[in-house]
């Protein structure tokens, strides 16, 4: 068998509470870290024997404008407790009742290429489930200051900066080898209100 794909929560927060959201939205719109999310979760080491797979909720499929949705050239797949089991609604489009009927779907080689990396593209509920699960073994968070006042509801609860934290903030170096050579890392990127930088993290 060929190595298991690695999974990964993919978010960006608002330092230093992890706000992620407001009345079901982002609180903001930064349009060089959404490609950034594009580019992160669509490379692949090998594009013609390679894929990835993203897994979201409900509510942040519903989110994504239906012009961007499904998320082209990745597996995509919908989490909701209302769904029946797992089932392929179109090519690239699976419904799934919980996380682990997901990853075996995902598992099963019946799929054109094979499946590089898994990454969760939230919500809330989604990521702070995840974060305790041994098997998510990384953490691309991209994090967001402000001076101004921005209202947010939606925080991660993510153990990071605790005393004990199993969570290790990896190099700039180790991101870069995780994205690729393909993918300009800039640091203090500054759009609108907000600067922000890419940072990576793994379990102890
Ligand atoms: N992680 C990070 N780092 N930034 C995010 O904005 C983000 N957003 C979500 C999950 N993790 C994230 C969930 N929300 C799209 C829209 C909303 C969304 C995720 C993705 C979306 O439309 N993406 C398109 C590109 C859109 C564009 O070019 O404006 C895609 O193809 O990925």
């Amino acid at each position: 068998e060929l190595s298991k794909p690695s999974i990964s929560l993919v978010v960006a927060a608002l330092k230093p509470n992890l706000g992620i959201g407001y009345q079901g939205k982002m609180p903001w719109r930064l349009r060089k870290e959404i490609k950034y999310f594009k580019d992160v979760t669509c490379k692949v080491s090998n594009p013609t024997s390679q894929i990835n797979a993203v897994i979201m909720g409900r509510k942040t499929w519903e989110s994504i404008p239906k012009k961007f949705r499904p998320l082209p050239d990745r597996i995509n797949v919908v989490l909701s407790r209302g769904f029946p089991t797992c089932e392929v609604i179109e090519e690239n489009i699976i419904h799934a009742n919980s996380l682990d009927e997901s990853l075996k779907y995902l598992s099963k080689s019946d799929h054109n290429r094979s499946i590089e990396r898994i990454f969760v593209i939230g919500g809330a509920e989604i990521y702070n489930t995840l974060i305790d699960d041994p098997r998510t073994s990384h953490l691309l968070l991209t994090e967001i200051e402000t001076d101004k006042e921005i209202p947010v509801d939606t925080y991660l609860k993510f153990p990071l900066y605790d005393e004990n934290t199993s969570w290790i903030k990896q190099s700039k170096q180790e991101l870069q080898s995780f994205v690729g050579d393909e993918i300009i890392l800039e640091d203090d990127i500054k759009e609108g209100d907000f600067v922000y930088n890419y940072t990576l993290w793994k379990r102890k």
